[in-house]
């Protein structure tokens, strides 16, 4: 029904359409053809005044009344250090491209009033005038000259590279993020301040930004869900596609960069205002204790008026600045800009996610082996323990957490040979130190049979030592068997705690 109304509108108007211009053909043949075209000549020379007189203010007017939405202005003055050479370089060009802007539009319009087709004008023939051309060729290239010149010092600055000596990690942090569609991973170096090298061959499900699991710096990489930096210390961002063309985009820090497939490429910013500082910045109020930008003052959410305010709600974003299909809106992620302190404390609450992830995982090429980082972090562990049984007057037993055994039998995992290593260290340090090795299990099956088994464990813990070069009457090796539990027999987390092997201290 609407679509038939529509058709019959369209064709009633070109009905009125082709009415009108016979009507003007008849007036023209009762009028004369010169009298009705000096009108119409009239007519649209004063049409043209008038549009200039709406058009030129309404560009003036419309300018100034958005000028707190846009980039550069009101509240939105740059977040980062390198955004005010740019928002300058904006405004000289719009400096220079306004005055040409209203000039040329003025003489336009009111050239195409002043010599509108007259019956007594005359054209004037001006076929060279060299102090004109000179002067119209000579401006513009020296205009051109300051603003191309202008340009490219601050493009060589926002584009520059960290400093050569600069450290990563130390002077500036370096995360990395990957367009794909339609997300952006996001990678951060973690403790080790370093990158780990990546192979797109590599991406799977499991590995999306194609991590060499190999390189030990990709063991401590965190894959963060927001980006979180630090005020005032500078960042470089490593920028890669998985699939299509994508661009990283921070509009409140001026930084944009494509994400090109098959070619890495990077952005170095320094972040200068938090996003705590930009909060307060947007919901300001004037000495009236007026919102300086009401806009602001709405809530941020409609369903709920008594909200927080759309200042307080608001966050920096990134962006994909790239159409890169459908599902581009998608792409946004929060971007944070916090103290030191915040962020070394967000930092502390982020996992690895080979560890999280991979690890003992098929792709993990470590699997069945110890870290460097796990035998550290378990000999600190065992030398706490092991110093607080010396310190102690009455709970002188160690335990041996990270002892495991084959089921059933007394042959120990390869990876004991760590912790025993530790005690072995810990009997040569301490001379005089004399130990009781014990052996426990927990109460499922035959209660002589445990014994038998926690007697043998025993035993083979005490051989390991005495084979590292420990005296054997420095060790008095015992099965207890299932008769000293220290957790329940009603669990399997308390049986596996009862299942054990320690040492206690005799003598020290
Ligand atoms: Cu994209």
């Amino acid at each position: 029904m609407t679509g038939l109304l529509i058709i019959l509108c369209l064709l009633l108007i070109g009905i009125v359409v082709v009415q009108i211009g016979r009507l003007t053909e008849l007036a023209v043949k009762i009028r004369g053809e010169g009298e009705a075209q000096l009108e119409v000549n009239d007519f649209q020379g004063k049409l043209m005044f008038a549009f200039m007189l709406l058009f030129l203010p309404a560009c003036a007017i419309s300018a100034l009344y958005y000028q707190d939405s846009l980039l550069a202005y009101g509240p939105h003055t740059s977040a980062s250090d390198h955004g005010a050479l740019i928002d300058s370089s904006f405004n000289i060009t719009l400096f220079f491209t306004s005055i040409v802007f209203f000039l040329t539009h003025i003489a336009l319009f009111w050239f195409s009033y002043k010599y509108r087709g007259r019956s007594d004008a005359k054209a004037a023939f001006m076929p060279h005038d060299n102090k004109l051309e000179l002067i119209w060729t000579a401006i513009p290239a020296i205009v051109m000259f300051y603003l191309v010149s202008d340009g490219l010092v601050t493009w060589n600055k926002v584009m520059a590279d960290v400093p050569a000596e600069a450290v990563v990690g130390q002077d500036y942090t370096e995360i990395h993020a990957q367009g794909m569609q339609f997300a952006w991973n996001l990678r951060y170096p973690g403790p080790d301040g370093v990158l780990g090298a990546t192979n797109y061959k590599m991406i799977d499900g499991l590995n999306p930004i194609g991590q060499d699991w190999n390189d030990v710096e990709n063991l401590d990489d965190f894959h963060p869900s927001e980006i979180v930096l630090p005020v005032g210390k500078p960042v470089r961002v490593r920028i890669t596609a998985r699939d299509v063309l994508h661009n990283f985009y921070l509009p409140h820090f001026r930084v944009k960069m494509d994400a090109v497939p098959g070619m890495p490429t990077y952005f170095v910013f320094t972040p200068n205002t938090t996003t705590e500082e930009y909060r307060q910045r947007l919901g300001e109020l004037d000495r009236d204790g007026n919102p300086l930008y009401p806009e602001w003052h709405e809530p941020f959410d409609e369903t709920e008026p008594d909200g927080p305010r759309r200042w307080e709600a608001f966050d920096y974003e990134l962006a994909c600045a790239e159409l890169c299909g459908k599902g581009h809106f998608s792409m946004r992620r929060v971007v944070k800009i916090v103290s030191q302190e915040e962020y070394e404390e967000w930092l502390g609450t982020q996992n690895s996610y080979y560890l999280s992830s991979i690890r003992n995982t098929d792709s993990d090429p470590f699997k069945g082996q110890l870290l460097d980082t796990e035998i550290k972090a378990r000999k600190t562990e065992f030398n706490d323990n092991l110093q607080k049984a010396l310190a102690s007057e009455d709970d002188k037993i160690v335990k041996l957490q990270y002892i495991s055994y084959e089921t059933g039998s007394a042959k120990l995992t390869n990876l004991s040979k760590y912790e025993l290593d530790n005690v072995v260290t810990a009997m040569n340090k301490y001379g005089a130190l004399t130990i009781e090795v014990a052996g426990h299990t927990d109460n499922t099956g035959d209660a002589e049979a445990n014994q038998a088994l926690s007697q043998a464990r025993a035993q083979t813990v005490a051989d390991y030592l005495t084979g590292k070069g420990v005296s054997a009457n420095r060790l008095r090796v015992v099965g207890y068997g299932q008769t000293k539990p220290t957790d329940t027999n009603e669990t399997e987390i308390g049986r596996e705690n009862n299942r054990r092997t320690e040492f206690e201290i005799l003598t020290q």
